[in-house]
């Protein structure tokens, strides 16, 4: 598969998905959207594949929509954004939230706009100290977009996602990291070998029930007690017919390493 505007390859149970626009800091434009959808159809398709990174190339991570593509002379037609969003930022924030891998965001460089909140639509988000993460929207008269306005007050509390919302400010790696936004920030020089790693530990990993927890505290937020616990339990029935955890108990009494095969 030949891509413009990402870069995306599969090794050794991992797929590797680098957005690659990096003289724009990696913003969105249609072609680099409908890449991304073609790369998330063919992970999807492969067997092979138990983990994804989303990752940028170049200083940044993401900065979002280009901009270049919404400057609209006086007098012209305005850019109809809810059929952006629509077309594009919805269907990628869901098909991140439901892919059947885990996936890792690995933040390497600015994250602005729907930059930032489609990094937290993965499921483990992990930045390099230099990195920053900006809800740049209301700087352009906008509101937090691509999930922001549902994720940011789970992660962080509604004092904090209105602070970023209304002033747009740079929040660093490390305050993400301690605000509870991503799962922690690594040194810039420890960054790819930390990211990598965890890359192996999640493909090696029990991936149904990965997937599974995922589906189960996402599915906590709009349920009261009584349904999650239903939940949890038809998912543990479910993993419990399954190889990898047949795998993982035979593994435990013989006092060796599991060999999950994400079956
Ligand atoms: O429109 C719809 O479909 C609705 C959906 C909207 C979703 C959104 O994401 S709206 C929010 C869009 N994003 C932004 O508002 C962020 C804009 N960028 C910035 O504020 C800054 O670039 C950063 C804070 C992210 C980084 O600043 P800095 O100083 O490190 O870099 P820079 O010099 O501003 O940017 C480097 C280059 O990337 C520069 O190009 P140049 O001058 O070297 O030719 C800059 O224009 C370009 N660039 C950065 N962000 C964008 C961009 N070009 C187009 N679109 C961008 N979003």
């Amino acid at each position: 598969m030949a891509f413009q505007h990402i870069l995306f390859e599969v090794r050794d149970g991992g797929a590797r998905l680098t957005l690659n626009r990096p003289d724009r800091l990696n913003s969105f434009n249609d072609a680099m959207h409908a890449e991304v959808r073609d790369a998330l159809d063919a992970l999807r398709a492969d067997a092979t594949v138990r983990v994804m990174l989303l990752t940028g190339a170049g200083r940044g991570f993401c900065a979002g929509q280009d901009l270049s593509d919404r400057a609209v002379a006086p007098g012209g037609a305005a850019v109809d954004l809810g059929a952006s969003i629509e077309r594009n930022y919805r269907p990628l924030v869901l098909a991140l939230r439901t892919l059947p891998v885990p996936t890792v965001c690995a933040v390497n460089g600015v994250a602005a706009g729907a930059g930032a909140n489609l990094a937290l639509a993965c499921d483990l988000v992990i930045a390099t100290k230099s990195a920053s993460f900006i809800q740049a929207f209301g700087k352009i008269g906008l509101i937090p977009d691509s999930g922001g306005t549902y994720f940011l007050p789970r992660l962080v509390g509604r004092a904090r996602a209105l602070g970023l919302a209304m002033l747009g400010d740079k929040l660093s790696a490390d305050d993400a990291a301690a605000w509870g936004q991503i799962w922690r920030s690594v040194e810039d020089a420890e960054f790819a070998a930390t990211v990598d790693t965890l890359c192996a530990q999640l493909a090696a990993a029990p991936t149904r029930a990965l997937v599974a927890a995922r589906r189960a505290i996402d599915a906590a937020a709009h349920h009261p007690l009584d349904v999650q616990l239903d939940l949890e339990r038809d998912l543990q029935r479910e993993l419990g017919f399954a190889d990898d955890y047949r795998e993982g108990v035979a593994a435990f009494a013989a006092k060796r390493a599991p060999r999950f095969t994400g079956r």
